[in-house]
C-alpha cells in the first residue's frame, strides 16, 4: 500500500479533532475535514451529517485513507446512539466502499471494555483481546464500530485499525487519567502508525501513552511501529494531592470506564 497523503478527518471541529487538526500535517498528511458543527477557520471544511450518504460521499471521494473520528463521544439516549454513532459509521463505511478508500482508522474507546477492573499493581496488563465488557450504549456503539470494521474488512478488503483510545487531552484531569491518558503527540503518532503501517486487516489496539501507571498492554499498538514517547507521571503528585489515590471499593474507580460504569442510564429513547 502506497503512504497514504490525503486523509479524511471526520469529527474535526471536536477536541480531538482540533488536536489532530494541528500535530498530523507535520507527518506529510492533506487533511480534508468534515463535522457536523463548522470547523473554525476552516472554511473549504465540509459541513455535514454522517446521515447525509450523498455529502459523506463526496467527502470520502479521492482520499487515500479516513479518520473516522465523527459521533456523539459520550452516553447519550439510545437513539441518539444508534443515528450518529451506529448508522453514521455504517454510512461511512459504505461511502469508502463505493468510492474505493482501502484504510479507516476508527476512534473506538476504552468504554468497549468499561466493565472490567483495573489490574492490580504488579498483575498482567488487560490483554487487547479481553472479552468486551460495554460500560454504555455508547461503549455499546464503539463495539459495533469495531465489528463493523471486521465485516469491511473480510468482506470488502477495507483495512482498519480500531483505537481504543484511553482519554486523550491536553493534559491528564483526574486520578484515573494518569492510567489511561494519552499525550496528543502520542495520539498523532499512533494515528501515524496506523495509517501506515502494512497488512493491518482488522487490528484493535489499546491508545495510551507510556504511563507508568498504565492499565493495558500496548504490545499490539507497538506492533504497528507506535513509539509512545510521553508518559503520564509528571501530572501524578498534583492531581493525587489534590484526589487522592483511587480507592478499588469505590464503583466509579473500581472498573476501567470510570465513571461511565456509575453515571445512571440515560432514559427515555
Ligand atoms: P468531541 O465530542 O469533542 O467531537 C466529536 C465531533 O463529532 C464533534 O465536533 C461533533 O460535532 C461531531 N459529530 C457528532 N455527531 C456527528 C454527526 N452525526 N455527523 C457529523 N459530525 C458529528 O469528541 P472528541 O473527544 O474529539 O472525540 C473524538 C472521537 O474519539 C469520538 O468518536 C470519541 O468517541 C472518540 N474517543 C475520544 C476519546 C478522548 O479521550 N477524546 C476517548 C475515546 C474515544
Ligand atoms: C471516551 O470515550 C470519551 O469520548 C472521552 O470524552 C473521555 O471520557 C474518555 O472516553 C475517558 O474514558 O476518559
Amino acid at each position: 500500500m502506497p503512504a497514504p497523503r490525503t486523509v479524511l478527518l471526520t469529527g474535526a471541529a471536536g477536541g480531538l479533532g482540533t488536536l489532530m487538526r494541528g500535530l498530523l500535517p507535520a507527518y506529510g498528511y492533506e487533511l480534508r475535514l468534515f463535522d457536523v458543527a463548522p470547523v473554525q477557520g476552516e472554511p473549504d471544511a465540509i459541513t455535514a451529517d454522517l446521515g447525509d450518504r450523498e455529502a459523506l460521499r463526496a467527502a470520502v471521494r479521492g482520499v487515500d485513507a479516513i479518520i473516522h473520528l465523527a459521533g456523539i463521544s459520550l452516553e447519550a439516549s439510545f437513539d441518539k446512539i444508534l443515528r450518529a454513532n451506529i448508522e453514521g459509521t455504517y454510512n461511512l463505511y459504505e461511502a469508502a466502499r463505493e468510492e474505493g478508500v482501502r484504510r479507516v482508522v476508527f476512534a473506538s474507546s476504552n468504554h468497549v471494555i468499561g466493565y472490567t477492573p483495573p489490574p492490580a499493581p504488579g498483575d498482567v496488563l488487560i490483554p487487547i483481546g479481553i472479552t468486551r465488557r460495554p460500560d454504555t450504549f455508547y461503549g455499546l456503539s464503539k463495539s459495533f464500530g469495531e465489528d463493523l470494521a471486521q465485516l469491511y474488512w473480510d468482506r470488502h478488503g477495507i483495512e482498519t485499525v480500531s483505537v481504543r483510545i484511553g482519554s486523550c487531552f491536553a493534559r491528564p484531569s483526574s486520578v484515573r487519567m494518569l492510567s489511561v491518558w494519552m499525550s496528543p503527540g502520542d495520539g498523532a503518532r499512533l494515528f501515524h502508525a496506523a495509517l501506515t503501517a502494512e497488512g493491518v486487516g482488522h487490528t484493535v489496539v489499546h491508545g495510551s501513552s507510556d504511563n507508568t501507571r498504565l492499565w493495558w498492554d500496548l504490545s499490539t499498538a507497538r506492533s504497528l511501529g507506535y513509539e509512545p514517547q510521553d508518559d503520564s507521571e509528571s501530572y501524578a503528585a498534583e492531581l493525587i494531592a489534590e484526589h487522592g489515590e483511587l480507592d478499588p471499593d469505590n464503583p466509579e474507580h473500581a472498573h476501567v470506564g470510570g465513571h461511565f460504569v456509575t453515571d445512571p442510564p440515560i432514559w427515555p429513547r
